[in-house]
């Protein structure tokens, strides 16, 4: 079992079992969006968290080092190159000592959970690839979400997945999926999949009772929250960049890890940038929420 670094605050705040909400560091780094709109990501999530009264705690490994909750000086790190950490990346990344190994949804998931840490917040999950049939990719975000014992709060799945196979993997995998406030399993960049999420949820003390009645407590809960409305993309000029993306992928050759950031630049490109905007929205949104939530799973403890 690795044990992480955790940053002063973070310590200071589960010791005393006040809320903590751990983050992702790929969407931050250059693998998640274009420069400077992560910095602005990074600030707007940090920012949410705080104003919403709870500590946040990025992941990351740092020259080796497992790290749950970075300090300022090293924010520039996170932004920078990278490279993409998923939860089996993880201890590689320690043995050979990476400069900055960002992580994903997975690898966060664990990092956290090694923490003790029960919120997590994103901006969206991976999840079962439209082309599973021909290359198996499915994320191992599910499986991580599945088998660590957080609330992961998302804005859905990335559209350019196939969304009611990802829905079906997570209920064989035996996750809670509640939609807060909403009835559908958002798209990530639209708010509807028109899919139905098997639960609604109004609070965040309802979520917290969620994650404190699950038959395993070793397991996970997922929190799907649609980006607000003001926020939302065209559904229509979404599809037709998402077509355009994935077809590119496949003409190139793009595979494995390489997919999901090769498929979110052309998603910006074809979208002239207004892909970005409604992305820092939906991600500060998470934070906020995840914030709640944290809140609420720390005042039961008491
Ligand atoms: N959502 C985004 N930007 C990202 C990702 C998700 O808007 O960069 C990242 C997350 O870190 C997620 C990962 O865990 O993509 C999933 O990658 P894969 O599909 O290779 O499992
Ligand atoms: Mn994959």
């Amino acid at each position: 079992m690795i044990e992480p670094v955790l940053a002063p605050e973070v310590a200071e705040a589960l010791h005393e079992g006040r809320p903590v909400v751990a983050l992702e560091s790929t969407i931050f780094s250059h693998l998640g969006l274009p420069s400077p709109a992560n910095r602005e990501a990074l600030d707007r999530c940090l920012a949410a968290v705080v104003a919403n009264g709870a500590v946040p705690a990025v992941t990351a490994v740092l020259d080796g080092v497992p790290r749950v909750g970075v300090s300022e000086d090293e924010h520039d790190r996170i932004l920078g190159a990278a490279r993409k950490s998923a939860e089996r990346d993880i201890p590689v990344a320690i043995a050979q000592g990476w400069e900055f190994g960002a992580t994903t949804v997975s690898a966060a998931l664990a990092l956290a959970s090694a923490a003790g840490i029960s919120v997590f917040a994103t901006g969206g999950i991976g999840g079962v690839h439209r082309e599973v049939a021909d290359t198996g990719d499915v994320s191992a975000d599910l499986d991580a979400i599945a088998s660590h014992p957080l609330v992961t709060v998302c804005a859905g799945a990335k559209a350019f997945l196939d969304l009611a196979r990802t829905l079906e993997h997570l209920e064989t995998a035996g996750v809670p999926v509640l939609g807060w406030r909403h009835d559908e399993l958002p798209a990530f960049y639209t708010r509807s999949s028109g899919l139905r999420v098997p639960h609604r949820v109004e609070s965040a003390d309802e979520v917290a009772a969620v994650l404190a009645a699950r038959t395993r407590p070793e397991r996970g809960v997922l929190l799907t929250v649609p980006i607000p409305a003001d926020d939302e993309l065209d559904p229509t000029t979404i599809d037709s960049a998402l077509a355009d993306a994935l077809a590119d992928a496949a003409a190139e050759g793009v595979r494995g890890a390489a997919v999901t950031p090769f498929v979110l630049a052309r998603i910006s490109a074809a979208t002239d940038g207004d892909s970005v905007p409604a992305n820092l929205a939906l991600a500060e949104n998470n934070a906020a929420v995840a914030a709640e939530v944290a809140v609420a799973v720390s005042s039961r403890g008491r």
